[in-house]
């Protein structure tokens, strides 16, 4: 009979990774029109934006074609008629495949970020914020005010930077971004918080904003609105804004289908529902995914229209049954190895990005074993 100890796990950060004791770095001021009438529109790997769909076709290889621009390939941005459309800076981190976004509202140069990563190395323990840093530096070239930092669900595959950006941003901008989350977040922390010894304390109140299903808010002159997308967690969250849906890990690119549904309160037929209010917007909205974990040969791709998630969604395609869906997932499910850095993630994540308090010299995280025999 295999049984779980706990463990704790001393954590190290990297010089500028420790927030709390940061020196106050100069402000930097941000013009209220931003010189940004051409962006870039290749969605390869990096720091990329995105302004202009283009047109799509469905075969199967075409699915690649669609979303890589020539290269060299600018979409000029226009202001005046497009006040209401966003820019979208979509950011691979590589490590963990993780999509981050930065959404902006060019006529008021105020943006949200979207899911951004804190890199941890699970063989020194270390904590680094060059993700992070990068965001920052963009946003900064860009000279974007961040109104928010939203976060899709409690990821458990990868740290949140939300605590260390709200800190730095505070510094930079004059204005502590809040930040955001489902409202079933609660449900989530309450859960984890006792599986890995947290008190209240440490998890209370850490989000700034708990959205209500359907809730919309603004950035700048855009509206949006969070939309419940249960199953791959109870708390997840899609955020449309335009014609554009970041929707965390529900859809992901046609050809990796889903986000599993086997962590706790995870269920394969909410995501079979949450998939299907994706798949019955109108067909040119674009699906913005939390992941990418392209096969050999491909680039990470950010987005794909309503119409071709319809066709070509190796899952979820129009033409599967709930009960198929269903059977498909949990099966998959089975044969998944939990997310290496699944105990780190969520013990950080659950604290918006916060880190354990320094205890005896060290920040602490529990890590449950597995034991083949018992002694
Ligand atoms: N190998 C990755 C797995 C990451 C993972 O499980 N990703 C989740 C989203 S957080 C998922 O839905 N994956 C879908 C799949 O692997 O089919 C890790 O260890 O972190
Ligand atoms: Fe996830």
């Amino acid at each position: 009979m295999k049984s779980v100890k706990s463990i704790t796990h001393g954590l190290q950060l990297a010089g500028s990774a420790r927030w709390p004791q940061l020196a106050a770095i100069p402000s930097v001021g941000y013009s209220p029109m931003p010189n940004a009438t051409s962006i870039t529109a290749s969605p390869r790997r990096g720091l990329h934006s995105r302004a202009i769909a283009r047109p799509c076709t469905h075969s199967r290889d075409a699915i690649f074609a669609t979303h890589q621009a020539p290269p060299g390939y600018q979409a000029q941005y226009t202001t005046g008629a497009a006040t209401k459309v966003p820019t979208i800076h979509n950011i691979f981190e590589n490590v963990t495949g993780t999509w981050q976004y930065i959404v902006a509202d060019l006529f008021t140069s105020t943006a949200v970020i979207i899911d951004p990563v804190l890199d941890y190395d699970p063989t020194t323990q270390s904590i680094t914020t060059q993700s992070a840093d990068k965001l920052l530096s963009f946003v900064q070239e860009k000279g974007y005010k961040i109104e928010r930092i939203l976060e899709t669900h409690a990821h458990a595959d990868h740290l949140t930077s939300s605590s260390y950006l709200q800190s730095r941003l505070a510094q930079i901008q004059g204005h502590k971004p809040p930040i955001g989350i489902g409202k079933r977040i609660e449900q989530v922390q309450t859960l984890f918080g006792k599986r890995y010894g947290l008190t209240k304390d440490e998890y209370n109140h850490v989000f700034d904003k708990l959205f209500d299903d359907d809730e919309t808010f603004s950035i700048g002159n855009l509206t949006a609105k969070a939309i419940h997308l249960p199953g791959h967690t109870p708390d997840h969250l899609g955020y449309q804004i335009g014609d554009n849906v970041f929707c965390g890990d529900s859809l992901f690119h046609a050809d990796i289908g889903t986000a599993r549904c086997d962590f706790p309160g995870g269920d394969a037929t909410d995501l079979f529902q949450s998939g299907r209010k994706l798949l019955e917007l109108p067909d040119d909205i674009k699906i913005w995914p939390g992941h990418d974990y392209p096969p050999d040969g491909r680039e990470p791709i950010p987005w794909m229209s309503v119409r071709d998630q319809k066709k070509l969604n190796k899952h979820l395609g129009d033409k599967v049954s709930k009960k198929e869906f269903v059977g498909m997932r949990n099966e998959r499910d089975k044969t998944l190895n939990a997310p290496r850095l699944l105990h780190q993630s969520l013990q950080v994540n659950i604290r918006a990005g916060r880190l354990p308090k320094v205890e005896e010299g060290f920040r602490m995280l529990r890590l449950p074993l597995k034991v083949a025999v018992e002694w």
